[in-house]
């Protein structure tokens, strides 16, 4: 099972050489054949370079299928894959560039002038550039070589990417993401969804993050099944392609989206097979309105960046609201408590896991990988858990201070930096209330300095806006005297929560 991921992935391409792959909403094509041949230019273009196998390529540009191919191109060269949200500012891509020391940044032409200056910085050798048409200086390269290419030999262990996460403490940390890792995961979603043939994926979400790269991509390509490629969430996009496909996966403010959208009927949702459900918690309203206005049952499975997916409701079976299923085959869940002990079933405890799917560590942080795993190889995930009697798995909650917005993570102590850098703030605290679209909201309570009356709300998210994605940014900030604190100094997050969840 060990070896290339791309040696899986490619398994029935020749054979569907010429059937359609990837589909743009303009309705441009790419057939199997096509995704063969322009990631094994991919390949050779970054080979040419004087890439080697293990070095990192940076990527930040927009959804379309060439950045798929140069996911796929990394693969077959033995690269190592460094996926960036499109959202991250330059205060951000430098601390990537300057701790994964990337061979290689790929970006749009658009960011290339302050992208340019931050590479030379950090002593990134090669920048390129990629438009979501396929055009760029990438491009200009791939065309010069040849499509014909020898995927890399690889060992299961090798990196296959690196995925950063953020952190408790505000610096984020590169999970190293090996072949086996995704192989793993990818060959047991493919039989716990019963992927099969004419399946076609209607795929919305952002290809810098497991869902829409390693989950969504890996089950479409290994199946040899088309995908509908867009990079729009637009309700109405996704209800008129809604009968030409047969699987969708989505965060849950797609879902709530949907719902909100009159055209979703059960007739729109007649050739659909399976919805599914990740990223986030999803409410047993959405399941519950979801089944009642189109006759679909959403599966909600459960993951984490470190880990692939995890756990998931069955496809024939019972999906129960409020659970993510159970553990998928291979891997192995433990519910301990503060002494690392088993909890009694039924009782809420951390949740660990195991694998061939779990990763190998941080990149460069040996000692935060120590502390997340336990001495027997189960890694903590951070979230607080509960087993059912017939092995269902409730994520009550998290004991990691994170926020999670329309699917994306917030971590509040990287927006608590920023807050209390601008000058007149003393200091800040960042939380997450309830918010009918994205789930959570990012929330600021900041207290000011004696001179800084003029910091205002404006003033706060303009500077912040310099500095941190737009989704990081927070959609409230209230300002109080001080912060409630407990008897160890330690600003007390739950009251905070409890005064701000409906004062929106
Ligand atoms: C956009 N905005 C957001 C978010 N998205 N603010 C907070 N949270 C967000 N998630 C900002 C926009 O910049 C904009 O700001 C305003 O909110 C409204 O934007 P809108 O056009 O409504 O947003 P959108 O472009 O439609 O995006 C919403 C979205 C998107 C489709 C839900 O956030 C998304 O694709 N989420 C999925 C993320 C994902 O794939 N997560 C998987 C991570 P302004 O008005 O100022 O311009 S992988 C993972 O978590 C694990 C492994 C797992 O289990 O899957
Ligand atoms: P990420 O770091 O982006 O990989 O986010 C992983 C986190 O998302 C997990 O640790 C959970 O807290 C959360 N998560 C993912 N899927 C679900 C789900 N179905 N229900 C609840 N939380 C989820």
């Amino acid at each position: 099972m060990t070896g290339n991921l791309f040696t899986h992935l490619q398994r029935r391409f020749a054979a569907r050489a010429d059937d359609t792959a990837i589909e743009e909403r303009e309705g441009t094509v790419f057939s199997f054949g096509d995704v063969a041949c322009q990631s094994a230019r991919v390949a050779n273009a970054l080979i040419g370079l004087g890439l080697h196998p293990g070095d990192r390529v940076a990527v930040q540009v927009d959804k379309s299928p060439h950045a798929l191919f140069l996911y796929l191109g990394c693969l077959r060269a033995g690269l190592v894959f460094l996926p960036l949200n499109t959202a991250y500012q330059p205060r951000e891509i430098d601390y990537f560039l300057g701790d994964a020391t990337p061979g290689v940044i790929v970006c749009s032409g658009a960011r290339t002038a302050w992208m340019l200056e931050t590479a030379r910085q950090q002593g990134v050798p090669h920048v390129l550039t990629l438009e979501a048409d396929g055009t760029g200086t990438l491009a200009e390269i791939c065309n010069a070589t040849s499509d014909k290419q020898t995927v890399h030999p690889c060992g299961g262990d090798d990196l296959a990417a690196i995925l950063y996460t953020s952190g408790t403490t505000g610096r984020p940390k590169g999970a190293m993401i090996s072949h086996k890792n995704l192989t793993a995961n990818c060959l047991s979603l493919h039989d716990a969804w019963g992927w099969r043939d004419g399946d076609i994926l209607l795929h919305v979400l952002p290809i810098f993050h497991v869902h829409g790269l390693f989950v969504a991509c890996h089950c479409a390509l290994y199946n040899a099944s088309k995908m509908y490629f867009f990079d729009t969430a637009d309700s109405d996009v996704i209800i008129d392609y809604l009968p030409r496909s047969t699987v969708f996966m989505g965060v849950p403010t797609h879902y709530t989206r949907l719902l909100d959208n009159p055209r979703l009927t059960p007739e729109t949702c007649r050739g659909m097979r399976l919805f599914i459900s990740g990223s986030a918690p999803l409410l047993e309203q959405t399941f519950y309105d979801f089944r009642k206005r189109t006759g679909h049952t959403i599966l909600e499975r459960y993951g984490m960046t470190e880990t692939g997916m995890n756990t998931s409701n069955p496809l024939n079976g019972e999906r129960i609201a409020g659970t993510v299923g159970k553990a998928l085959p291979g891997v192995k869940l433990r519910i301990v408590d503060e002494d690392g002990l088993p909890v009694t079933r039924g009782d809420v405890g951390a949740l660990l896991v195991k694998g061939d799917n779990v990763f190998s560590g941080y990149w460069r942080m040996p000692e935060k990988t120590d502390e997340e795993f336990t001495a027997d190889g189960y890694f903590a995930t951070g979230d607080l858990a509960r087993e059912t009697e017939n092995g269902y798995i409730t994520i009550v909650g998290r004991d990691k201070d994170l926020i999670i917005s329309g699917g994306y993570n917030v971590y509040p102590k990287e927006v608590e930096l920023c807050i209390d850098e601008i000058p007149g703030v003393r200091e800040s605290a960042v939380i997450g209330v309830p918010h009918p679209d994205f789930g959570e909201a990012v929330t600021a309570i900041v207290v000011r300095d004696p001179d800084g009356r003029d910091v205002d709300e404006q003033r706060i998210v303009d500077d912040l806006r310099n500095s941190l994605a737009k989704f990081k940014l927070p959609k409230t900030i209230h300002f109080v005297d001080e912060l409630p604190r407990n008897a160890m100094g330690k600003v007390q997050k739950n009251l905070l929560r409890q005064r701000y969840e409906s004062a929106r």
